[in-house]
């Protein structure tokens, strides 16, 4: 069997900057990728409207200098083909396609504790084996199944906002019905709005979205981005967020009305997520929130025109912010069109697809084609549907039947040399994706790099500080208001999952701080093992 270093699942930006890192530390390494091409996400969200909500100067990889200066972007918030472009301009650029596979999806794993190494299995048949096993899975890439009974039998095209296909999608002429509301929803309707004869948008639940504000990069931007790279990328890694968001210290309640809506009108008129930064107690305080989300439901009343329709836009059933916070462009106008028309699937919901179309329950609405952005079974759906046996036998997916159990969200007891990047209990999706990405990556590296130096053959958490960290993860979102929405970060988009807030929300700097001292203190809180040889 041929064996490896590392094997590493996923070649979206987690996966490729694994490869590049630990290939510069003079590991061997091997990449599976499902998908017949490298860019994760951005391989598969080719979706109309599609495109990142963080500023593309920051959502983009900072380890290489030559990179940053060879790389310009276009926008402010690059569109998907743009970000795919990039993506495989990186795979190319540090030659990493001739150690990744693709088509190949992973589906098992187990751990052989005698030979201290991982055998992993292919849907092709073939097994490698591996001292190391990083899954570089994605949070936000096993989309959702739609709930309901028929969708084989449409007759019309149906699509998944996650699975898009790679040809041109057409809508011109046609009637087309949207399900869901959440980033990609919104991102999506105003531009199939503008093909479709007519679309139906199917909202369950209604969410707060902020203009994006998008616009190319000016030359001015490029340049104070090129002078200052250094000190913004430096700011953003030991920043709440990940990025460069201005952070409000003071209460929202602290100030008078005027001085709050000023405050929210700037971040407004800013656009994207600026808005999480506006006050310190946003998140904690249901008051100081509530200032928020009228502000926003009061832009909202304001942009549509039928007041019947704005009321049902109107997100009231939880704080703003404890769902991800939509970026859109033109998103709430889109309702002004004679050609678009609002479901409320509270009020009437939908009961099956038909050949013709989709039955609510008041009546059938008929359609050509069928968007499902419905999304994701987010953060643990990847690497559980990976069959994952760890030490005696263990499956990953069983361990965590309850909620996931990690230490720093990056390895679990019970399954020695086995990383997650972005795992549950880190940053991940509360952050800047690639500057997580990027920080889990080099720890990852340094900590392989200080095993090789000692001959150390195995390393997990123990126990106790996976349940210390867990404790830690579970405290600090009970502080704030987070879990309280029925979003993805607990699961409870996915019939039947169970209920547990995934994230660390304690912030990506201070974070970063833990982690490091934990490698300091000699990867404290994980137990090493020894090589044979080294041990006698
Ligand atoms: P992914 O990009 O999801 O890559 C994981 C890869 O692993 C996939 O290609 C998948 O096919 C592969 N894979 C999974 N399981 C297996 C298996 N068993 N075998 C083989 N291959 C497997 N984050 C931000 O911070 N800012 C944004 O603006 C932003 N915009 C987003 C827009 C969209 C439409 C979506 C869906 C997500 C967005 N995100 C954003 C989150 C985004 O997922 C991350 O920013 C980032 O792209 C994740 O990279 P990754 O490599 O960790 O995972
Ligand atoms: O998925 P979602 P998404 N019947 O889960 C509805 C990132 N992202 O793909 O809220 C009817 O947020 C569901 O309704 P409800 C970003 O992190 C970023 O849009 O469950 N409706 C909801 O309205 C984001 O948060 C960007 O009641 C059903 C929608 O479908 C994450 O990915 C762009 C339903 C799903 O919303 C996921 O976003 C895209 C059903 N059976 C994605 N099932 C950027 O802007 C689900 N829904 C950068």
């Amino acid at each position: 069997m041929e064996h490896f270093d590392v094997v590493i699942v996923g070649a979206g930006f987690a996966g490729l900057y694994a490869l590049h890192r630990l290939r510069s530390l003079g590991f061997s390494a091997r990449v599976y990728e499902a998908a017949s091409g490298v860019g994760g996400t951005w391989f598969w969200n080719r979706y109309p409207g599609a495109r990142c909500d963080v500023e593309s100067l920051e959502y983009s990889y900072s380890f290489s200098d030559e990179l940053e200066q060879e790389w310009q972007w276009t926008e402010r918030y690059a569109s998907q083909p743009e970000i795919l472009r990039y993506l495989n301009y990186v795979a190319d650029r540090f030659n990493l396609r001739t150690h990744i596979q693709l088509n190949t999806r992973v589906t098992a794993a187990g751990f052989d504790e005698t030979a201290n190494c991982w055998t992993i299995q292919t849907d092709g048949g073939s097994a490698v084996s591996a001292a190391f096993f990083i899954l570089a899975t994605g949070c936000l890439s096993k989309p959702k199944a739609l709930e309901y009974k028929g969708l084989e039998s449409f007759q019309g095209k149906w699509y998944y906002t996650g699975q898009w296909p790679h040809e041109r999608v057409d809508f011109t002429g046609r009637r087309v019905a949207v399900i869901g509301t959440g980033s990609s929803g919104i991102q999506s309707i105003p531009v199939i709005a503008e093909q479709a004869a007519h679309l139906f948008v199917f909202q369950r639940t209604p969410n707060f979205s902020i203009p994006a504000q998008n616009r190319p990069l000016s030359g001015d931007v490029r340049q104070d981005w090129a002078t200052n790279r250094g000190s913004y990328r430096q700011a953003a890694r030991v920043s709440p967020f990940g990025m460069l968001v201005e952070q409000g210290t003071g209460s929202a309640l602290a100030v008078a009305p005027e001085v709050r809506e000023n405050e929210y009108e700037k971040r407004w008129q800013r656009g994207g997520l600026s808005m999480y930064g506006a006050f310190a107690d946003l998140f904690v305080d249901p008051q100081a929130n509530q200032t928020a989300a009228e502000f926003v439901r009061t832009k909202i009343r304001a942009a549509i025109r039928d007041p019947e329709v704005a009321e049902r836009l109107l997100p009231k059933s939880y704080p703003i912010g404890t769902k991800r916070i939509c970026s859109d462009t033109g998103y709430y106008e889109t309702f002004n069109r004679d050609n678009v028309t609002l479901v409320d699937t509270c009020a009437t919901p939908i009961e099956e697809i038909t050949p013709t179309g989709l039955r609510t329950t008041a009546g059938e609405y008929h359609v050509d084609s069928i968007v499902c952005a419905t999304g994701f079974d987010a953060i643990t759906g990847a690497l559980c549907h990976i069959d994952i046996q760890g030490r005696g036998g263990a499956r990953l997916r069983e361990k965590w039947s309850a909620g996931p159990r990690t230490y720093l969200g990056v390895a679990t007891t019970g399954f020695p040399n086995l990383f997650m990047i972005t795992g549950p209990g880190s940053p991940s999706v509360f952050s800047n994706m690639v500057v997580s990405i990027e920080q889990h990556v080099d720890w990852i590296g340094g900590c392989l790099a200080w095993m090789r130096d000692r001959h150390a053959a195995g390393i997990e958490p123990t126990e106790d500080a996976e349940n210390a960290w867990v404790a830690h993860v579970n405290e600090v979102s009970g502080y704030t208001l987070f879990p309280q929405a029925n979003s993805w970060y607990v699961g409870a988009n996915v019939p039947g999952k169970v209920r547990v807030f995934m994230p660390y929300v304690g912030g990506v700097g201070a974070y970063r701080e833990k982690c490091d001292a934990v490698a300091r203190n000699g990867y404290e809180g994980f137990a090493l093992s020894m090589a044979r040889s080294s041990a006698a």
